[in-house]
């Protein structure tokens, strides 16, 4: 047998480091990793495990309250995937060691299975790599992932818009940063939660965000506002119970099915827009004429639009050309 059968059999039998070595070739984007998942995942059920993102400034808690959560969760009989998007946050290097020794404690249980991915490489890279990742949690049979992320970019949002249930995490004194909020992320959230309660303004900050929620049009669900202190495992119980609740309202309507719709469907245009950059990529490198039209784009002597076009056009006729 082939290496990569073994994985996908190991795989099937429920074997913890086929699932790392799977993850890892995942992450890395690499062809082995493609044709596992493929032949994982035609051979399982689809769909099932809860997806459940957390995001927030840097420093709230965020990783703290993860690691409270999935044990609560995994001592519950749960079976957990944690996906850590960049855990070495540059604003708060000194909690990296400290989310390192958290990790392994809970890496130590038997049904956690932890994946920590640093964000480099390719634009969109991480949000491709993170939607295969939970496709190849969600096959290995776990009842929930957890998706860690800093909310602050574009990359996030696309992470995180295929998530089911999406958990903002602050700080106490929101205040005039409530407003910048409201632009961006805000409006994916599905709970938000007032850590570091310990701290004063946390009534406040609720009540802004009560306000704030009021303000907005909400449908099926109107997303709770939670206070937490992660580090008093204060508020988790509670915490827990609303992310449930939040699963089994979109499960009443159509809204679970359809996020699955939507994640499959962003799963394949991610699959073929990194073919087609490849292929694109690849063709810059082979067609003097094109690569010399990349140059003039980029000195500012060309415009993107009519450059984009012949682009389009030199690769379909390389298509073509492979086919005849
Ligand atoms: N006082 C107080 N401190 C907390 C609480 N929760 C977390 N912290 C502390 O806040 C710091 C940051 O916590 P993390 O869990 O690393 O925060 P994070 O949001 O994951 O940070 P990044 O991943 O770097 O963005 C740590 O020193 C925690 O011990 C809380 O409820 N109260
Ligand atoms: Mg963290």
């Amino acid at each position: 047998v082939s290496l990569i059968e073994d994985i996908v059999e190991r795989l099937k039998r429920g074997d913890p480091v086929a699932l790392g070595r799977l993850l890892k070739e995942l992450e890395n984007e690499t062809m082995a990793g493609y044709v596992a998942l493929k032949a994982f995942e035609a051979a399982r059920p689809k769909g099932l495990a809860h997806v459940v993102g957390i995001t927030g400034p840097p420093g709230a808690g965020k990783s703290t309250l993860v690691g409270i959560l999935c044990k609560t969760w995994a001592e519950q009989g749960r079976t957990l995937g944690i996906i850590c998007v960049d855990p070495t946050s540059p604003f708060t290097g000194g909690a990296i060691l400290g989310d390192r020794i958290r990790m392994q404690e809970l890496a130590k249980q038997p049904n956690v299975f932890i994946k920590s991915l640093a964000t480099r490489g390719t634009l969109g890279g991480i949000a491709s790599s993170t939607a295969d990742i939970v496709r190849a949690f969600d096959s290995f049979g776990v009842d929930i992932v957890v998706i860690e992320t800093v909310g602050v970019g574009q990359v996030e949002f696309d992470i995180l818009d295929t998530a089911d249930t999406v958990v903002l995490v602050n700080v106490p004194g929101l205040g005039d940063k409530l407003q910048t909020f409201k632009a961006g992320i805000m409006e994916i959230a599905d709970l938000y939660v007032i850590n570091q309660a310990d701290r004063p303004g946390a009534d406040e900050s609720v009540k802004d965000l009560q306000q704030m929620i009021h303000d907005m049009e909400t449908k099926l669900w109107s997303p709770p506002v939670l206070k937490t202190i992660a580090t008093e495992k204060k508020g988790i119980k509670e915490l827990a119970e609303q992310i449930e609740r939040h699963k089994q309202a979109m499960q009443q309507s159509d809204v679970w099915g359809e996020k699955r719709k939507i994640r499959n469907h962003k799963r394949l245009r991610q699959r073929i827009m990194s073919l087609f950059a490849a292929e694109v990529d690849g063709l810059i490198k082979l067609d003097a004429g094109v690569a010399e039209l990349v140059d003039k784009v980029k000195a500012g002597d060309h415009d993107p639009f009519t450059a984009a076009d012949r682009i389009m056009e030199a690769v379909r006729r390389q298509m073509l050309q492979r086919q005849g």
